[in-house]
């Protein structure tokens, strides 16, 4: 019979998990006892850093990511990229050492008293299997839950000693995993659809994740309809120049329903429509639109306040709805407009940074983005066009971002390059994956948009009618230095005239690169 180990270690490999993200202690040390050779793994100096990288990974690679941390301790540095993971749906097993079982009821030394409370509610399923045997089983059952849409982080507590034990072997199964549409009610909203006189179309982060951006773009241009990406969506959802592109819809209740105006029909595509970031009031949609959700989580589609949801995987319901026969012609409206140029002054503004980063950047770049107050200016000057080529954190949550990027461009390798869009303060929250970057010799930029401090905060003063900031200003930060002391080439540019030449050569470099761009107003 095989060890836990044994049979664990072939039931991952057949689920294509041989890469292993962890920070490891005394009890993860047995699981590396005879370390396959076709297994890797990716060490973060601490556990926000490895579940970050880990999101990134399973985000590019469509599969879930192993993550190994170190019982309760880990599980707690790990929480605020675990909560960001459930946000972002993204597939994730997260395992963590407990100590041995039979000196579990002395209350030992770094032991988690209650395992599979600890990282609740972000996670689908978690569990410490009552047998050690079981442990597999357990993997096993973490794995197809994450992997069920909406897609999710699960976590299993595995106490030191299970590893040696006893176990059947366990064989990779076949599990569906999308969502199909119901099709007596997507006929419905399809005539609906069909019938509307001027329809909108809401795009969110489930288009990407679900790999539909062609059907997407194929509808709205069958519907003549403008798109708009929903409030913080973390994806790239739409070719933001194309004719349809509407914008970004702000995450305020008043400002959606004045965005929306003059819509009767609002398709919702793969999109949480209602994200608010602040309190809002009145009705949530204009006078007399119908608003039509097609999201693959049932969750999402249970708290919209108003409207019909179609429950399904995004490319299923889209693909579906392309099968009708084609509506009625309707006038073509007007996306949005590109804005006006942004010229070269005496200090680095911030849309000069976003238009020259768009300027340098190769065509097949992925941008992973924490940049809060820069993000609109972003949006405007920066825009993405191609499927999964934008990565953020849905939930809010700093300190995703970063190494996520690292995660991503392990997943791609030397064949996209991976630009990280970092505000000063936001990539304090985990600068150890500049480590990970460095030791895995990544082509990654990382540029951060240094303003000083946290500008984002600052503007909500007049909201709370607050005088003055506190706690917002993050001064003589040398990040030339910590790049470099964490195995980085970095190099800082003040000066706007040095600016596209100094980000043009660090788009070429095949090791990790950190630009500190100076910005002023
Ligand atoms: C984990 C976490 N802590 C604190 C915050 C609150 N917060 C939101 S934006 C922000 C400032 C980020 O600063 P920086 O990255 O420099 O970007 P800027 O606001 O200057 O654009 C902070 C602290 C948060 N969202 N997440």
């Amino acid at each position: 019979m095989p060890t836990v180990r044994e049979a664990t270690m072939c039931l991952l490999r057949e689920l294509g998990m041989t890469t292993i993200f962890g920070n490891p202690g005394s009890t993860e040390l047995p699981l590396f006892k005879d370390f396959p050779a076709d297994f890797r793994y990716v060490l973060g100096l601490q556990e926000s850093i490895v579940v970050g990288m880990a999101d990134g990974y399973a985000q590019a690679t469509g599969n879930a990511a192993l993550v190994n941390l170190h019982s309760a301790a880990g599980v707690g540095h790990a929480m605020g990229n675990i909560f960001t993971a459930y946000r972002n749906k993204t597939p994730l097993v997260i395992t963590a050492g407990q100590q041995a079982r039979s000196i579990l009821p002395y209350d030992p030394f770094l032991f988690a008293s209650e395992p599979a409370k600890l990282p609740e509610p972000y996670v689908k399923w978690a569990v410490e299997p009552a047998r050690g045997e079981d442990v597999p089983g357990a993997i096993a059952r973490a794995y197809y839950i994450a992997m069920q849409q909406p897609r999710g982080p699960t976590f299993v507590s595995i106490p030191v000693d299970d590893w040696e034990r006893p176990s059947a072997p366990i064989r990779k199964r076949t599990v569906s995993q999308l969502l199909h549409p119901d099709p007596v009610l997507l006929d419905a909203v399809g005539e609906r659809l069909d019938g509307s006189t001027r329809p909108v179309f809401i795009v969110g982060p489930g288009v990407d994740r679900n790999d539909a951006w062609d059907q997407v773009v194929a509808l709205a241009e069958r519907h003549e309809a403008l798109v708009w990406v929903s409030p913080m969506s973390s994806r790239g959802s739409f070719p933001e120049r194309h004719r349809l592109f509407a914008g970004f819809l702000p995450a305020i209740r008043e400002r959606i329903v004045t965005s929306l105006e003059g819509h009767d029909v609002i398709l919702a595509l793969g999109a949480p429509v209602f994200t608010y970031h602040i309190e809002g009031f009145g009705p949530h949609l204009p006078a007399g639109a119908d608003l039509i959700q097609v999201i693959d989580d049932p969750d999402v589609a249970s708290w919209t306040p108003v409207g019909t949801a179609v429950v399904c995987d995004v490319r299923l319901g889209v693909e579906a709805l392309l099968q009708r026969t084609a509506p009625a012609e309707r006038p073509a409206p007007r996306g949005r407009s590109a804005p006006p140029r942004a010229e070269r002054g005496d200090r680095i503004s911030i849309p000069y940074l976003m238009q020259t980063i768009a300027e340098v950047r190769p065509a097949e770049s992925i941008l992973v983005e924490e940049s809060p107050s820069s993000r609109a200016t972003m949006q405007a000057y920066l825009p993405i066009e191609r499927p999964h080529s934008f990565f953020t954190c849905a939930s809010g949550g700093l300190g995703h971002s970063l190494p996520a990027a690292v995660g991503i461009a392990l997943a791609t390798g030397q064949t996209r390059r991976i630009i990280g869009l970092f505000g000063d303060g936001s990539s304090m929250y985990s600068i150890q994956a500049l480590w990970s970057a460095a030791d895995l010799r990544l082509p990654i930029t990382i540029i951060i948009v240094n303003n000083g401090g946290y500008a984002a905060l600052s503007e909500f003063l007049s909201h709370f009618n607050l005088e003055a900031p506190i706690g917002t200003e993050v001064r003589g930060i040398d990040f030339v230095g910590l790049a470099r002391s964490l195995g980085c080439d970095a190099v800082r540019v003040e000066e706007p005239r040095e600016l596209e030449a100094t980000l043009g050569e660090a788009m070429r470099t095949t090791r990790p690169i950190l630009v500190d761009v100076v910005v002023g107003k």
